[in-house]
């Protein structure tokens, strides 16, 4: 198995939003830490495109979809300065199945590293705390993934979006917050954010724990997505997400 290989695919189909059969069907025998090495060779080449890695998602976040995935661990992926939207406009053109999910992304401003970071650590490394949208696209046919395939395809990361005003991470109970999404002016998803590892800071701190298994830490300036808040929505062109944030502030997303 040559993993640079199926990088070059996943990047191939990543990049023009392109489906794909799934990995494993190729490789029944593909392990985690081999899907995560084939991320990160994906996303190099990114990075060689002058696409740089501007931060981490997690997924899996959420005590349901671990269930229904049968995994007791959330998943990371990469983002790249390229998946973020400048604007809350979502052009489908290129996508393949795509769907939104509204979740918090914190700044982080100092490293956080190593086996042994706690929430405080977190807080302290946290600048602020942004309200977003993500838009995940699986590249694999009808959303149908084993754990090493949805990994190596770098967690279906596409684009996301933050709101423009940041928060303090200090005056917010995080988990408390209650979250409703609206799809052309029906309410279609609502939640509350302890559905992110019972509080969405345990997200922060079980991403540094798992890449720093590769050595690897959270930098200065890198954002965290961590993860959905309510299910995935799937959209179309022509749709409308209205997301209220009880109390903080409101997103909306127009697809084209
Ligand atoms: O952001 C997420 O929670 C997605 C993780 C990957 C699983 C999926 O595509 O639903
Ligand atoms: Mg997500």
């Amino acid at each position: 198995m040559d993993l640079k290989e199926i990088a070059e695919k996943i990047d191939l189909h990543q990049q023009n939003g392109m489906k794909m059969g799934k990995i494993t069907n190729d490789y029944p025998e593909l392990t985690v830490e081999e899907a995560y090495e084939i991320q990160r060779l994906t996303i190099q080449k990114n990075i060689e495109r002058n696409d740089p890695l501007i931060g981490w998602k997690m997924g899996l976040t959420s005590k349901a979809k671990q269930i229904s995935m049968n995994v007791e661990e959330p998943i990371y992926g990469r983002l790249t300065e390229s998946m973020e939207l400048n604007e809350p406009v979502l052009h489908v053109k290129n996508l393949i199945h795509p769907k939104v999910e509204p979740e918090f992304a914190f700044f982080i401003n100092k490293e956080l590293k190593g086996s042994n970071v706690k929430p405080r650590d977190v807080w302290a490394a946290a600048e602020g705390v942004y309200l977003a949208l993500e838009v995940i696209d699986s590249r694999y046919e009808n959303f149908k993934f084993t754990l090493p395939d949805v990994v190596a395809d770098n967690a279906s990361s596409t684009k996301f979006v933050l709101g423009t005003q940041v928060f303090s991470p200090a005056y917010t109970p995080w988990d408390k917050v209650k979250v409703t999404m609206l799809k052309n002016g029906e309410k279609v998803q609502s939640g509350y954010g302890n559905a992110v590892l019972n509080h969405p800071v345990h997200s922060v701190v079980e991403l540094t724990k798992m890449i720093n298994r590769d050595n690897l830490t959270i930098k200065p300036g890198m954002l965290v997505l961590v993860g959905g808040i309510t299910e995935a929505v799937s959209v179309r062109a022509g749709d409308m997400l209205n997301v209220d944030y009880e109390g903080l502030d409101s997103l909306d997303l127009e697809v084209k």
